[in-house]
């Protein structure tokens, strides 16, 4: 497949609410799109940088400036995901860019070829549950009303947003509200140390699913300790940026469950290598999210029908996020996203809705 050019096409999203974390509150997505061209097909991504690098280093203008500067210039005149994904490799880090021109040059391949992303994946699956991740609010009553909605709605599971000074309350009273058969689990990105294992146990009578992340991202040796230290199951997000880190992880015990991003981890093909390593180990694998438009959010869905995803993940439909998505929208049937069945991720921006939100974009030949 030869590439024609690829196109940086910058799009400002206002979220239909407020999404706050231990590490910020989000009001707007700053998303980077790309889109390769080639004379057979185009091919479409989401690079999952956030604007500031608050979850992860990466941000959206350093990911657009290493992708024009080093990444698109070096992809081979002739190309195809794997011969991309070793020209990307001599590059440290940068993996969310990465991810974002790798699944872009995936896309104008299997769109070239007729084939739909989650049958080359290996999806078994034409529906995938859902959950809904759900931001620190300033109130309890707030946050009862939020689950409320979103358990209206259809979501299959709960996750809720914790920091210091914001976790064992809003445990409690989301569990007493709706119940033990609620599926509820916590993320607190990073915001605990090893010290705070005594008071991360108080959550252990709550029966979550797992908590997400609890400790700094270079913490596996301590988040190994606390998994001794309490009963909740531990799911590594952050710590896990390849499958030689969930490989790490899983030897060390730091985990008993992975939340795989695509973004997060160079692309679809090492996500497909984390999910093949966890099952081979019994690990448990979800598929995370970035508050991604339907372009994003589709190629997560292909992902998600894989056979180890055997948890709900954070694949909401599209008004959870936004009010008007750039693609056709996802929607909740009975909880559940469909799988998308054309070629490629099996969905293109809507032209009209794209230049609506648009705020730059940028041609690189190749
Ligand atoms: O830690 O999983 C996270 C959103 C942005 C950055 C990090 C995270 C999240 C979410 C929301 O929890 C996931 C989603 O619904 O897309
Ligand atoms: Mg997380």
């Amino acid at each position: 497949m030869k590439i024609t050019g690829i196109e940086l096409r910058r799009i400002a999203m206002p979220l239909v609410t407020p999404f706050r974390t231990s590490f910020g509150t989000e009001t707007e997505r700053d998303v980077l799109l790309l889109r390769v061209i080639t004379p057979d097909a185009e091919g479409w991504a989401e690079c999952v940088a956030m604007s500031d690098p608050l979850y992860s280093p990466e941000y959206v203008d350093g990911a657009a400036d290493v992708l024009r500067r080093f990444l698109i210039p070096a992809l081979p005149a002739t190309v195809d995901p794997h011969t991309a994904e070793a020209a990307l490799h001599p590059f440290k880090g940068h993996r969310m860019a990465k991810a974002a021109l790798h699944t872009a040059v995936l896309d104008a391949h299997l769109r070239t070829g007729g084939q739909p992303l989650a049958t080359y994946l290996g999806a078994t699956r034409p529906q995938v549950p859902s959950g809904v991740s759900v931001g620190i609010m300033n109130s309890i009553p707030e946050l009862l009303e939020a689950v409320t909605g979103y358990l209206e709605e259809g979501y299959r599971r709960i996750k809720l947003k914790i920091e210091p000074g914001n976790d064992l309350a809003p445990v409690r009273a989301v569990r007493e509200h709706f119940g033990p058969d609620l599926l509820l689990q916590v993320d607190a990105n990073a915001a605990y140390t090893l010290t705070d294992a005594p008071h991360l146990a108080k959550l252990d009578p709550y029966d979550l699913l797992l908590i997400e992340q609890p400790l700094a991202h270079d913490d596996l040796i301590q988040h190994a300790h606390l998994a001794q230290k309490i009963t909740t199951p531990i799911c590594l997000d952050e710590s896990i940026e390849s499958a030689a880190h969930a490989a790490a992880a899983i030897t060390l015990g730091a985990c008993s469950i992975i939340n795989i991003k695509p973004g997060r981890v160079g692309g679809y093909l090492e996500a497909r290598r984390i999910h093949d390593l966890a099952q081979a180990h019994g690990i448990a694998v979800w598929c995370g999210g970035m508050l991604e438009t339907g372009i994003g959010r589709a190629a997560n869905v292909a992902l998600a029908a894989l056979p180890g995803f055997t948890l709900p993940g954070d694949t909401s439909a599209s008004d959870r996020y936004y009010t008007t998505d750039i693609t056709p929208p996802f929607e909740l049937h009975d909880g559940h996203l469909s799988v998308p069945t054309g070629p490629g991720i099996g969905i293109d921006p809507i032209p009209d809705l794209l230049d609506a939100v648009t705020t730059s974009t940028e041609w690189i030949p190749l």
